[in-house]
């Protein structure tokens, strides 16, 4: 795991009485910490690139875009000498640049070649492997249907490959809507951190209007997006509440407060760091589910779990529903530094 992991934010201190955060029935209060949660291979590789880049080159080292959307990791890199921009432009002609684990268009790259950047690439291998099957599914002609959702970067990046050939599908009410011609070859493809139920059913749809729609290859949501979604459906239908650790603008985060609410919870709320908890969400709580995005260090994990101890939930049950092992390699400018 990566280095960031940082002070602990303060927790406040503010305490409901006891008899006012006590489990509805009397029951015990407890946690159901939904495991695997957190960092996934991707953003494993994306947050060390940029701290050995750092460790190697010397500050500043640029990074276009957050290099996973995490409020926490953003901040602590730049403390560290990372400065984000959000395009190439900004970066000094000949300045070393990260591009993010969320992937980056053609035209990216040319624009940082044109100003001599050096390119350090932390685009997550399995985005790349989305960009792969989007380059040849366009040079056999077909229309690429992308389910997926406007101005995320993973989505700029992936139509960047083939922007004539990629239409954009958002929901099912778009693949009611969407038009083809009759005589297109059509596959469709892919964000690799949808909610997995959400995704099926555009795609079912698509299926039913075009009986010619080719599915990819394999997967395009991510191991890590549909192991986290199957940890908090399985604490869901217990949960008077759950807490997701994770940013705003962290689309497989989001994910799981919806699919948290559509598989049994009471209430469910984002939170990026504990304090943002809000007491009044304990009223009748006897069970909390907890759990993070694929971009949340496990130390703002912890700090929730410090602060539900503190209002009584001192019981925490992890809840496994699949071990994670996988690992990927430093990207290629960074793995011949030694
Ligand atoms: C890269 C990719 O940074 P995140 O919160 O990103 P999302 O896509 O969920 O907003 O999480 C890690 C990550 C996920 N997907 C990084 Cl393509
Ligand atoms: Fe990659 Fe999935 Fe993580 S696409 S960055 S492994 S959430």
């Amino acid at each position: 795991m990566s280095a960031v992991t940082v002070p602990t934010p303060t927790i406040p201190r503010r305490r409901l009485p006891r008899s006012e955060i006590r489990a509805p029935d009397g029951g015990r209060q407890r946690v159901m910490l939904a495991a695997p949660r957190g960092y996934c291979a991707g953003v494993d590789r994306a947050v060390i690139a940029v701290e050995r880049a750092i460790e190697h080159f010397g500050a500043p080292i640029y990074v276009r875009k957050e290099i996973v959307h995490n409020r926490h990791v953003v901040e602590t890199l730049s403390e560290q000498g990372a400065v984000f921009v959000d395009d190439t432009t900004e970066v000094p002609e000949g300045a070393r640049v990260v591009f993010s684990a969320h992937g980056v268009s053609p035209t990216v790259h040319a624009e940082a070649a044109d100003r001599s950047l050096a390119t350090i690439d932390a685009t997550c291998p399995l985005v790349t492997k989305v960009h792969k099957e989007a380059i040849r599914f366009a040079r056999d002609d077909f229309r690429i249907l992308l389910v997926g959702h406007a101005g995320h970067e993973e989505v700029e990046g992936t139509m960047g490959e083939a922007p004539e050939q990629i239409t954009l599908v958002q929901n099912p009410e778009e693949a009611r809507t969407v038009e083809v011609l009759e005589s297109e070859k059509l596959v469709w493809i892919s964000q690799t951190t949808l909610s997995v139920d959400e995704t099926m059913a555009t795609v079912n749809i698509l299926r039913q209007r075009f009986p010619q729609l080719q599915d990819p290859p394999s997967d395009d949501i991510c191991y890590a997006t549909q192991n986290r979604q199957v940890a908090v459906k399985k604490i869901a239908p217990e949960a008077d509440l759950v807490l997701v650790v994770g940013s705003a603008n962290s689309s497989n985060s989001v994910r799981l407060v919806e699919v948290a609410l559509e598989h049994g919870a009471k209430a469910a709320h984002r939170v990026d760091f504990a304090r943002e908890i809000d007491e009044t969400w304990f009223h009748d709580v006897a069970s909390v589910g907890v759990t993070s995005g694929a971009s949340v260090p496990e130390n703002l994990v912890q700090d929730v779990l410090a602060l539900l101890a503190d209002y009584g939930f001192e019981d925490v049950d992890e809840v496994v529903t699949a071990e994670e092992d996988l690992m990927f390699s430093l990207p290629k400018e960074l793995r011949k530094l030694g």
